[in-house]
C-alpha cells in the first residue's frame, strides 16, 4: 500500500450529547467518523457519543471499554489508498441485551439514565431493519412479537429499541425535560416516520397521554445513510496489522460516504454540514433512490450470486453478465420509479455505484447482504416493481431476483451446498418449502401471500407471478448463466 494517511483521535471531553443504539460496524465507520471529524475541525466538544448494543455485541462493548473506547476506521479508496483514522468521540459503550449467562439488561439503568439526562439532545439508531419490530411492507408495530410483548408488560425494563425509546421519553416527560430528537440511520423508507410510528404505537399500549405527547413533541427526522462497511474478516485484520494497526475493534469501509438528514433538531445539533452532511427539508427522494438503486442492486447480487457460489460483491461485479443485469435493473426498473430533484443524473449515479461495487479493497460478502431479506425487499424491489407494473411496464430483473430470493430461502444453493438463512421469517420460509417442494406453481404464490413482505397489489399481479415462476424454473433447471442470458432473449 503506497498512500496511507493517519489521523489521530481528538481528546475526549466527557460531554455526551448523543446516545446511539446499535454499536455495530456501520455506526463506528459512518456517524462516528462524521462526529470525530466535526470535533477535530470545530473544537466543539459537546457531541460525544454513548453507544449501546441491545442485542448481541457484548464482546465488542467490553473490548471497546478495555481500549478506552478508542478504535480505528480504515477508509479504502482502493487497495493502494487508505485513510486510517483513530476515533475517540464514542466515549462510553454499554450493553443492555442478554449476556452469555442469559441475564438481560446489564447496563440498562445506565443507558436509560443517560437518555433521560438533559445533556442528551439526540438519540441515533442503527439496529438493523428488524430492530424496529415492524411489518416491513406496512410499517406497523409487531405487537405479538415476544420481545415487544415483554416491553408492553414490563415498560420500565425494556428489551427492544422502541421500548427503550418509549421509557426514556416517558422519564423525560415526567421530569419536565424536553424530548431528544430521534434520528434513525437504518436503511428503511421514511425511516424517521416509521420509527415515530412504532414508538407512538408502543407508547399507546402503556399510556395514551404519553403517546400523544410523543406524537406532538418529538422530532423524528428521516435520513439517508450511505457507506459500504462490510463485516470484518480475518484478512481485514491482517491487512490492518500490516499497516501497524492491531485493533480488535477496527472497521474497514470504502472512502465514499454520504449522509442526507432532514433538518429538525429542536434541541440543537452539531454543525454537520461543515463535514459534508446534506441537511435538507425532505430526504425521501434521496432515500428511495439509494434503497432502490444501491441496495436493490446489492440484493440482486446477493441472492443470484449466493446461489452460484459467488462470495463477494467484488467477485460478482467481475462478471459482465451480472454488471449488465445491474445496469438494466437500475436504469430500466429502478430509475423510472424515482421522482428526483431537477438536475439529478441517475445514469451517472448508476455508474458511480458500479465503480463502488468494484472496489478491490473490500470483501463484502453476499451472505451478509442476503441476511434479513424479508425486512429489505419491500423497499428495495417490491414497491418500485409495483409502480412499474401499474405503469404497464415489465420488471424482468426484479422477477429474476424474487425467484433467486425464494430459492435462496430453501437453505441451499443451486449446487446443493447448504447455507444459513438468517432472517426473522426463516421458520416460515422453511415451512413453505417443506409444503411445496419442487412445485413452483404452488411455492411462488405461497411466498406472495406473505403480506408482511409482498404488497398485496403486487401479489395479485398475475403477470408478475408468472414471470417469477418462469425465472425460478430457468434458474433451478438451467443455472445462473442461462437465467441471465434468457433475460436478453426471452423465449
Ligand atoms: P452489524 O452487524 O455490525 O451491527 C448490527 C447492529 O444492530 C448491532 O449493534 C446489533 O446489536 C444491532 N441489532 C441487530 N438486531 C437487533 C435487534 N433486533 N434489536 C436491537 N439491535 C439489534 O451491522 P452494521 O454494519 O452496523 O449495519 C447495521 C445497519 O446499519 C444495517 O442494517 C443498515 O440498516 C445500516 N447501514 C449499514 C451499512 C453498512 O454498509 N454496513 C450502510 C448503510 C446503512
Ligand atoms: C447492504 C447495505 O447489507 C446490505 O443489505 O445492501 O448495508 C449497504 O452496504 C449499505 O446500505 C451501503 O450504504
Amino acid at each position: 500500500m503506497n498512500d496511507v494517511t493517519r489521523i489521530p483521535a481528538a481528546a475526549p471531553t466527557g460531554c455526551i450529547g448523543i446516545v446511539h443504539l446499535g454499536l455495530g460496524a456501520f455506526h463506528r465507520a459512518h456517524q462516528a467518523v462524521y462526529l470525530e471529524r466535526y470535533r477535530q475541525r470545530s473544537g466543539d466538544g459537546a457531541w460525544g457519543v454513548c453507544s449501546a448494543n441491545l442485542r448481541g455485541g457484548v464482546a465488542l462493548v467490553d473490548a471497546l471499554r478495555d481500549a478506552g473506547c478508542r478504535y480505528h476506521v480504515a477508509e479504502f479508496a482502493d487497495s493502494d489508498t487508505a485513510t486510517l483514522r483513530e476515533i475517540g468521540v464514542v466515549e462510553q459503550a454499554l450493553f443492555t441485551g442478554r449476556d452469555l449467562a442469559g441475564e438481560w439488561g446489564r447496563d440498562l439503568a445506565a443507558l436509560l439514565a443517560r437518555m433521560a439526562s438533559p445533556e442528551t439532545r439526540i438519540v441515533t439508531l442503527t439496529v438493523t431493519e428488524k430492530g424496529y419490530f415492524l411489518s416491513p411492507a406496512e410499517g406497523t408495530l409487531l405487537r405479538d412479537d415476544p420481545l415487544i410483548a415483554h416491553d408492553i408488560g414490563h415498560p420500565q425494563a425494556p428489551r427492544t429499541a422502541p421500548g427503550i425509546l418509549v421509557e426514556a421519553l416517558a422519564r423525560r416527560r415526567s421530569a419536565g425535560v424536553p424530548p431528544f430528537t430521534v434520528l434513525c440511520c437504518d436503511n428503511m423508507p421514511n425511516n424517521g416516520q416509521r420509527t415515530r410510528a412504532v414508538v407512538v404505537q408502543l407508547a399507546a399500549c402503556r399510556d395514551a397521554g404519553l403517546a400523544a405527547w410523543i406524537e406532538r413533541e418529538v422530532a423524528f427526522p428521516c435520513s439517508m445513510v450511505d457507506r459500504i462497511v462490510p463485516a470484518m474478516t480475518a484478512a481485514d485484520f491482517d491487512r490492518l496489522a500490516e499497516l501497524g494497526v492491531e485493533d480488535p475493534n477496527a472497521v474497514v469501509g470504502e472512502a465514499f460516504s454520504q449522509w442526507v438528514v432532514e433538518d429538525d433538531f429542536p434541541l440543537g445539533r452539531p454543525a454537520w454540514e461543515a463535514e459534508g452532511v446534506e441537511m435538507v427539508a425532505d430526504v425521501a427522494p434521496f432515500e428511495t433512490m439509494k434503497l432502490r438503486m444501491l441496495n436493490g442492486s446489492h440484493s440482486l447480487l446477493a441472492y443470484l450470486g449466493a446461489l452460484d457460489d459467488i462470495e463477494t460483491v467484488f467477485d460478482a461485479v467481475s462478471r459482465d453478465d451480472l454488471v449488465a443485469l445491474l445496469r438494466r435493473y437500475m436504469l430500466c426498473e429502478a430509475a423510472p420509479t424515482l421522482a428526483m430533484p431537477e438536475g439529478t443524473d441517475l445514469a451517472a449515479y448508476a455508474d458511480s455505484l458500479l465503480v463502488r461495487f468494484a472496489n478491490d479493497s473490500l470483501r463484502h460478502r453476499l451472505q451478509q447482504i442476503a441476511m434479513d431479506g424479508s425486512q429489505k425487499l419491500p423497499q428495495r424491489w417490491l414497491h418500485g416493481a409495483l409502480a412499474r407494473l401499474e405503469a404497464g411496464e415489465q420488471v424482468p430483473c426484479t422477477a429474476l431476483g424474487m425467484a433467486a430470493w425464494i430459492r435462496y430461502t430453501a437453505g441451499s444453493d443451486l449446487h446443493g451446498i447448504a447455507h444459513a438463512v438468517d432472517d426473522p421469517m426463516a421458520g416460515t420460509f422453511r415451512l413453505l418449502h417443506e409444503a411445496h417442494g419442487e412445485d413452483v406453481e404452488g411455492l411462488v404464490p405461497a411466498f406472495f401471500e406473505l403480506d408482511a413482505v409482498v404488497p398485496p397489489a403486487l401479489a395479485e399481479h398475475a403477470g408478475f407471478t408468472a414471470a417469477v415462476v418462469a425465472a425460478y424454473r430457468c434458474l433451478t433447471t438451467l443455472g445462473l448463466d442461462a437465467a441471465l442470458a434468457q433475460l436478453d432473449s426471452p423465449t
